[in-house]
């Protein structure tokens, strides 16, 4: 099925999660996962809102139980929603993530027992290490956009159809 077409075939809005990522100079923290969804990975922190948490309050919780960081100025600069239509309707992965920067945060990144966190050069970004479509749009993060897209997997997880607009505003 064509992306535009399963997302148009969506009936219930998708659950939420969200993934943050720290910025420093031209750094970025990155923690590699441990366990769960996108084991072995490198990636931003990130989960999903617990009960009727809002989701700006579950990045910032995520951060701290990932790895010991409360950021402050969080800021939502993107929302990507990925589909995996290969996966059966009651144990789907669909999801959209909402990603968020932030410059200012207390406390020193620790290792959990979930993630172990790094800082790369911007330029140095493991692409290879990390979810497919992370080299699609994080780049784009990095360069100061604001993001929406859609990213449909298939077989083994391979990326088989995408899109990304910069937009201007993400209300
Ligand atoms: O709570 P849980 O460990 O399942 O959260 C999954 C995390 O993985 C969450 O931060 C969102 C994030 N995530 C996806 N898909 C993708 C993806 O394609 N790229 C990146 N960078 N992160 C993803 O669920």
């Amino acid at each position: 099925m064509k992306l535009l077409e399963y997302e148009q075939s969506l009936e219930t809005p998708l659950r939420q999660a969200t993934i943050t990522l720290l910025l420093k100079d031209d750094e970025v923290l990155l923690a590699m996962k441990k366990r769960g969804f996108g084991a072995g990975k490198w990636n931003g922190v990130g989960g999903k809102p617990n009960n009727d948490e809002d989701i700006y309050s579950a990045a910032i919780r995520e951060s701290q139980e990932e790895i010991g960081v409360t950021p402050l100025n969080i800021k939502n600069v993107g929302i990507l929603s990925f589909y995996f239509p290969l996966v059966p309707k009651e144990k789907s992965y669909d999801q959209t993530v909402l990603i968020f920067t932030a410059t200012d945060w207390k406390g020193t990144p620790i290792e959990s027992d979930e993630m172990k966190p790094k800082w790369f050069k911007i330029q140095d970004v493991p692409y290879d290490q990390m979810w497919v479509d992370d080299v699609v749009w994080m780049p784009k993060v990095f360069a100061g956009a604001l993001i929406k897209g859609s990213f449909m997997f298939g077989e083994n997880d391979k990326l088989v159809e995408h899109y990304i607009n910069e937009v201007k505003s993400l209300d």
